[in-house]
């Protein structure tokens, strides 16, 4: 073991376990129950898609960790359609969006309080319908949420972003209005994204993909194309002040990041308030990135994927000047839907973890994060044989929900 993996897995200990001096709220610490990670087997076992080697150590198949503090795992609705997006809101109840082009209130127990109509049609074939949803910061006043969707556009389609306000009754939007579309429409039922989370500043980030066609996979390249990118708008869906393509010639300014193949996963670490994304890449491809400003994120010139019908794509290359590597990439794929930041202290050594749900994995992964790599892996409710579409944190609680139309609450025993 090489000194600076020494003092990495010094941190991680610290990290995920504590230390008995400095840290009250920490896990057990007695020396039995820390887990050197470098010495426990990835969590993945199955062969890789791809002979690609990693930019870097712990790139992917991280060694695992394990959480030790008990947590209980409880069913609390179920038959909701296909939720798409599950949200906090203040109170503590929950607002969930339904592919097929509505939003419903639950209380914290699970229980349906409320349906929401009145949305604009959403075009619910293949991967689109409604998608993400998230507060206005001043929501507990304003009443306005802001939502993604798969949108009927021209002759073709796209992802779109409208607000509106929930009612007084909470029962119907007022107001709807598209703020933002990610143009241009194709035909495609692929590949919509999107996620929606605002940023300290009062900005709207908006993720979207590339609609899989190979004509907007190009795209994702193309400073002048809404397709692939990660978007910083303000509430009414302007670029966002500060954008790095603002006037800068034959280019959408409402553009943050681009390279992006397909994106249902965005949140902000809660220590550094960097915009955390994961990605659904090709075959043996998915991608958990740190999205900077101005940045270019390699789809479909860098990729650890292959097509899923076998072939390499481009020129099989990993690696590129100019290019951002992800942090973590995982092969086979987890097929990432949403992810949250577990920001409280009610699970200690989950505190600053982050939460990414799986589809075609069918598990939530838990990934412990050290100085912006990931450090450790879990595999959590993988006896449950769900898809997990979001997952979403409250108050010490995780919250997912499942294409199969289960809701899941996760919290300390
Ligand atoms: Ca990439």
């Amino acid at each position: 073991m090489q000194a600076k993996d020494f003092v990495l897995l010094s941190a991680v200990i610290t990290l995920v376990y504590g230390t008995g001096c400095t840290n009250n709220n920490a896990a057990p610490t007695t020396a039995g129950t820390r887990v050197d990670t470098s010495k426990m087997p990835p969590v993945e076992t199955k062969k890789p898609n791809s002979k690609y080697k990693p930019a870097f150590n712990g790139q992917t198949r991280i060694g695992s960790v394990k959480t030790v503090t008990p947590f209980k795992v409880d069913k609390i609705a179920e038959k909701l359609g296909n939720p798409w997006a599950v949200i906090p809101l203040p109170d503590g109840r929950l607002l969930i969006t339904i592919k097929s082009g509505s939003m419903q209130i639950h209380d914290a127990s699970g229980a349906l309080v409320k349906k929401i109509t009145g949305f604009p049609a959403v075009d619910a074939g293949g991967q689109g319908g409604m998608l993400d949803v998230a507060l206005d910061p001043g929501f507990s006043k304003n009443k306005t949420i802001y939502w993604s969707y798969a949108e009927k556009y021209g002759s073709g389609n796209l992802m779109a972003v409208a607000k509106g306000q929930l009612n007084e009754a909470a029962a119907k939007i007022d107001n709807p209005i598209v703020i933002f579309r990610a143009t241009p429409a194709l035909s495609s039922g692929l590949h919509f994204g999107s996620r929606l989370v605002f940023d300290k500043g009062g900005n709207l980030f908006v993720s979207t993909g590339e609609r899989s066609i190979l004509e907007g996979r190009a795209q994702a390249q193309l400073l002048n194309s809404g397709l692939g990118k990660i978007f910083k708008i303000t509430k009414d869906g302007k670029p966002a002040p500060g954008n790095p393509f603002l006037n800068k010639g034959n280019t959408m300014p409402e553009i943050y990041a681009y390279g992006i193949r397909n994106a249902q996963s965005l949140d902000i670490h809660p220590a550094t308030g960097e915009l955390w994304e994961a990605e659904f890449g090709p075959r043996g491809g998915d991608e958990l990135n740190i999205i900077k400003s101005g940045k270019n994120y390699g789809w479909p010139v860098i990729t650890y994927g292959i097509e899923y019908g076998g072939d390499e794509i481009g020129g099989a290359i990993q690696q590129k000047n100019g290019m951002e590597q992800p942090i973590y990439y995982w092969d086979p794929v987890l097929s990432p839907g949403g992810m949250a930041f577990y920001s409280g202290a009610a699970i200690p050594e989950w505190k600053n973890n982050l939460f990414i749900s799986g589809l075609s994995s069918q598990h939530i992964a838990r990934l412990v994060i050290v100085n912006n790599k990931v450090a450790g892996e879990e595999r959590l409710l993988a006896d449950k044989n769900e898809r997990f579409r979001d997952v979403a944190y409250y108050n010490g609680m995780l919250y997912a929900v499942t294409d199969n139309g289960k809701l899941y609450r996760i919290s300390k025993k």
